[in-house]
């Protein structure tokens, strides 16, 4: 069953990023609203710890991590592409650097005490919800090993990126590597989407109109799915759908063999171990099979990169 379903929630920048790229290449999809914040008891169930948002589901596969989640869409669909061939390299440079660095910055700037004031509640969120929020974000972000950037220099910086941006859509364009969209729109779209819905600044863009007609044009891609499923039906989806048995030949590594007992967890921030048998182990994907009270036999795949292997303590 190819069936694509997606777990987010509306106010996800990251889950943002996927539904504009299903919009893109045109892949219907199912929708499952999980909770902003932990506890997320159904989410778990497929993912065996991992609480991220978004996450996306194809029977008992659960793939976690934007970076996986946008190679997995190409192989399905691979056109339009999200990899150009002459920006192949590039646009995912420019990706990786807009999910790791652009995006901390954005966080700083919403979330700064002064000029930008502090950040407007997701729509519907309650001033009690949303400090349950903050809450959750700073666990969830404790002792974390991202790019830090004092909140008061976070403007500048920012500026400072989105200035040259907004001078090239005027040579090139319409999208950050040229005529086509890639993976560089996708990544960096999000970011400003997260701006754009949180900061308590009226219009944020408002000093540069290229980069707003861009913001536009990618906002244009997103679909709304086919439907939306509770997040219990798709625990019991996967349980229905069990996995074909793993392929030995997909762990190629020195160190680690399939059938290993290891324990996957991310190297940036959200500390939480994923355990189980590791099935596959090639290129830039991870995954593990793991059998769950609920969901039956699932397969959760990550991306090598941003995760670590280690055998459980
Ligand atoms: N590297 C991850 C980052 C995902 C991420 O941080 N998502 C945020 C929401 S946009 C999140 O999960 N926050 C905590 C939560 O929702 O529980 C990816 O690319 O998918």
């Amino acid at each position: 069953m190819n069936e694509l379903i997606l777990h987010h929630y509306e106010a996800s920048p990251y889950s943002e990023k996927i539904r504009t790229i299903l919009g893109f290449k045109g892949l219907a999809y199912r929708s499952v609203l999980q909770p902003q914040v932990l506890p997320k008891p159904d989410q778990l169930a497929l993912t065996g710890g991992y609480r991220k948002a978004p996450l996306l589901q194809i029977g008992a596969h659960i793939y976690c991590d934007t970076n996986l989640i946008a190679d997995v869409l190409e192989r399905l669909k691979p056109e339009p592409t999200l990899y150009p061939a002459p920006v192949a390299g590039a646009s995912r440079m420019i990706a990786a650097f807009a999910d790791q660095t652009l995006f901390r910055i954005a966080a700083m700037l919403v979330f700064q005490p002064q000029g930008g004031g502090t950040a407007r509640a997701p729509e519907g969120m309650s001033r009690r919800e949303m400090v349950g929020l903050l809450k959750d974000r700073t666990k969830m972000m404790q002792d974390s090993r991202v790019i830090h950037v004092p909140p008061d220099l976070a403007p500048t910086h920012f500026d400072s990126f989105i200035g040259p941006l907004e001078v090239q859509l005027g040579h090139e364009g319409p999208y950050i590597c040229g005529p086509s969209p890639s993976i560089a729109d996708f990544a960096s779209h999000h970011v400003m989407w997260f701006i754009q819905n949180r900061a308590n600044v009226e219009d944020p863009f408002a000093e540069y109109p290229r980069v707003k007609e861009w913001i536009k044009r990618i906002d244009g891609f997103r679909q709304d799915p086919v439907d939306q499923l509770e997040s219990a039906a798709a625990v019991e989806l996967a349980k229905k759908t069990p996995p074909p048995p793993p392929d030995q030949a997909l762990v190629e590594h020195p160190e680690w063999k399939a059938g290993d007992t290891i324990e996957i967890v991310a190297t940036d921030y959200g500390f939480d171990p994923v355990q189980g048998e590791l099935v596959k182990l090639v290129g830039n994907e991870i995954a593990l099979r793991r059998i769950d009270e609920r969901a039956g036999e699932v397969i959760v795949h990550f991306p090598v990169v941003g995760y670590e292997i280690r055998k459980p303590a």
